[in-house]
């Protein structure tokens, strides 16, 4: 199988996170996760590991607002010119506008950070824009692959994508990888995006809520219980013309391997219904029982169970790298995953 991957991730390194409760930790995010995932690639020898191409910021301004990019590609820089005693190695903003309230773009790099900024886990450090442009050429190469003919493709992107609407960062994700390159394949007929990441793919939700183009499908932690808490619920089914065209199967928290196949299995049935050209799978290893963000428990055997499943609707089929925190874990889950597709 071809893996489109960039090392470009590497400068993407924001040394902390703000958890819940207002601790500064450890960014769970890290490049090593990369090196775990591209050292299990290459010890099973059945990978090609390419380089993306670029593909400019045409394909990216279709999915996000060109403010918000402005700001991604603007902020760090203009975050180091700020006069202020504390550390300054990531930009993290300490207030957002409330709900609805948000008729002013502010100018400054403070007042912008938390207008286009959802939550205290997507900092902005030196290498951010250019990893998160890197990391969506990735995807966008997986598609151009797909659309010359590939079964079935891995965009190693990091950062991840899934929690980045049109016009906010946050939970790790910068750029929408996934909808970006669903966006790139949708010229060519209808695209499912299928969210198998632990957290609800609320980016990708907003983005594609109101098409009937682009069938959208979450499976993840019930929101009402975790991040990101307002969006990812049963009854959120798009909206105008894509009425029907999003779905969210939230689980329980402590859901395993049966209960997650039984869902998937009704996720693909509504895949199966809407019979599009192209599948792209949000695929995060969070669901992982020993994920240190997750707390529902799908074992190795279950993910490459999941694998399967989805290998079998057999789609053109873009895997898209979102989450999975259980570095010593992620590369074996990784690749049972993917083992279920044909080359
Ligand atoms: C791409 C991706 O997986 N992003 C996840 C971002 C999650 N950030 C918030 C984590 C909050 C964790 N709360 C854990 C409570 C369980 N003890
Ligand atoms: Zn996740």
């Amino acid at each position: 199988m071809q893996v489109f991957h960039s090392d470009a991730h590497i400068q993407h390194a924001p040394p902390f996170e703000i958890f819940d409760g207002g601790e500064k930790i450890p960014n769970f995010e890290s490049p090593e996760r990369m090196e775990r995932i591209l050292a299990a690639l290459r010890s099973s020898g059945n990978f090609e590991i390419l380089p993306p191409e670029d593909f400019g910021l045409t394909p990216i301004l279709a999915i996000h607002d060109q403010g918000y990019l402005d700001f991604l590609a603007s902020a760090y820089a203009e975050w180091m010119q700020e006069p202020t005693p504390y550390e300054k190695s990531a930009l993290i903003p300490a207030t957002f506008p409330p709900g609805g309230w948000r008729n002013h773009i502010p100018t400054s790099v403070l007042g912008k950070a938390g207008y286009y900024v959802m939550d205290l886990a997507a900092p902005i450090a030196a290498g951010t824009f250019s990893a998160a442009l890197a990391s969506a050429n990735c995807a966008l190469s997986g598609a151009a692959a797909l659309a010359a003919g590939s079964r079935a493709i891995f965009a190693l992107c990091r950062p991840p994508g899934h929690h980045a609407g049109r016009a906010n960062c946050g939970g790790y994700c910068y750029l929408n990888n996934a909808a970006i390159a669903a966006q790139w394949l949708s010229r060519h007929g209808n695209v499912a995006i299928l969210d198998i990441d632990y957290h609800a793919g609320n980016g990708t939700q907003e983005i594609f809520f109101s098409r009937a183009d682009v069938l959208t499908i979450s499976l993840h932690a019930d929101p009402n219980e975790e991040y990101p808490y307002f969006a990812g619920y049963a009854d959120e089914t798009g909206a105008g013309a894509g009425l029907g065209f999003h779905r969210n199967f939230p689980l329980p928290l402590g859901a395993d391997d049966a209960l997650y196949l039984q869902t998937l299995s009704q996720a693909c049935e509504l895949i199966r219904a809407f019979a599009p050209q192209a599948l792209v799978v949000s695929a995060g290893m969070d669901i992982y029982g020993e994920d240190p963000l997750g707390r529902i428990r799908v074992s190795r055997e279950g993910i490459s169970q999941i694998g399967k499943m989805i290998a079998g609707l057999n789609l053109p089929t873009l895997v898209v790298m979102e989450g999975g925190y259980n570095n010593d874990a992620l590369g074996k889950n990784v690749v049972a995953f993917l083992s279920s597709f044909p080359a």
